[in-house]
């Protein structure tokens, strides 16, 4: 993939953040979804891809935009076949509540290479470059796993932070992980971002994301987690019949399957996110006179290159930043 896509790509997460900030506290939780997904929506038209959405708002029938399957970018002769993983808002709740950690995430892979996962929950244990391959094993116990991360980072296991959504499904988790002896931070929303959190403990104080949550947000973690050569393992949890046969109408027969970092995205793989709100990860928008400010992270596998990008906008004389404005009702 053409390295300078990283750049276009946080164009496009910069403009659902820059839609969804306008939302920010007002309740309006639909509202804040669809200013993201309309403004990165529009943003896809310039980059010269031949882009399919595989991992987005949802199937074609259920969304209006960025659904499953849908062609973005500008399809130009010679453009390259980019399968695309998004996210307009992770953190709905997170944005119409006003609270930290909302982002605006978009994935790029050459065509193939991410799983199309199902809209369903998945287990999952993420870990940063410290820990490395081959430490977790998600077959394994909270305990056993947090003793061999402990292992591995040379410390002891209080020392460890897990992130877990804060979900009744979490109960024994949670025990499991206190009494074993580490920290946790409990989460509302967003294990996206929590996930990545793990590949700089040194800045965030999170070792390693533990629990059940999308299917879809995994398999955007697991982009961004190999661009710095963290870890990650995941299986689908199906809540009845229904969903194991749409994971096999996926393209997943065994349901059971254990998906390592490299099943769920592989080959050249960017990432792109932006702060809606301001979180562990990134700072949210910041609204000027003028226009605005926005705080990206972008990376790329092939090079390990991690770009922080703070952006100055300018609204005035931009008519065409319709979503900037928040429709109430
Ligand atoms: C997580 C989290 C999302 O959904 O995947 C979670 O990353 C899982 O679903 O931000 P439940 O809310 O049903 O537990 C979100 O919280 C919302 O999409």
């Amino acid at each position: 993939m053409d390295r300078n896509l990283a750049l276009e790509v946080v164009r496009v997460t910069e403009a659902a953040a820059l839609a969804a900030a306008r939302y920010v506290g007002l309740g309006l939780h639909d509202g804040a979804d669809h200013a993201a997904t309309e403004a990165m929506r529009a943003t896809f038209e310039s980059p010269h891809i031949k882009g399919t959405i595989v991992i987005g708002e949802g199937e074609r029938d259920k969304a209006p935009m960025l659904y499953i399957g849908e062609q973005v970018g500008d399809g130009s002769d010679g453009a390259p076949a980019i399968d695309i993983a998004v996210d307009p808002l992770e953190g709905t709740n997170l944005c119409a509540n006003g609270v930290g950690d909302a982002l605006a995430i978009v994935a790029m892979a050459e065509h193939g290479k991410f799983l199309n996962a199902p809209d369903m929950y998945m287990d999952k244990i993420a870990v940063g470059p410290e820990v490395g391959r081959g430490v977790i094993d998600i077959r394994r116990s909270p305990t056993e796993n947090l003793t061999a991360i402990a292992r591995r980072k040379g410390v002891g296991l209080r020392d460890l932070t897990a992130v877990i959504l804060d979900r009744p499904r979490h109960a024994a988790l949670i025990a499991e992980v206190r009494s074993a002896g580490a920290r946790i931070r409990l989460i509302t929303d967003g294990d996206v971002g929590a996930a990545i959190a793990t590949a700089d403990p040194g800045e965030t104080g999170i070792d390693v994301l533990m629990g059940i949550g999308g299917a879809p947000e995994g398999v955007l973690a697991a982009a961004a987690l190999r661009c710095v050569k963290g870890d990650m393992q995941a299986i689908l949890k199906p809540r009845d019949a229904g969903e194991i046969e749409r994971a096999a109408r996926m393209g997943i027969p065994d349901i059971h399957h254990i998906f390592a970092i490299d099943e769920l995205a592989s080959g050249d793989v960017m990432f792109a996110a932006t702060g809606v709100t301001d979180g562990f990860l990134l700072r949210g928008v910041r609204f000027v006179p003028d226009g605005a400010e926005s705080y990206s992270v972008v990376m790329r596998s092939s090079s390990g290159t991690v770009r922080h990008i703070r952006a100055r906008h300018r609204f005035t004389g931009r008519p065409n930043y319709p979503t900037l404005r928040p429709t109430f009702g």
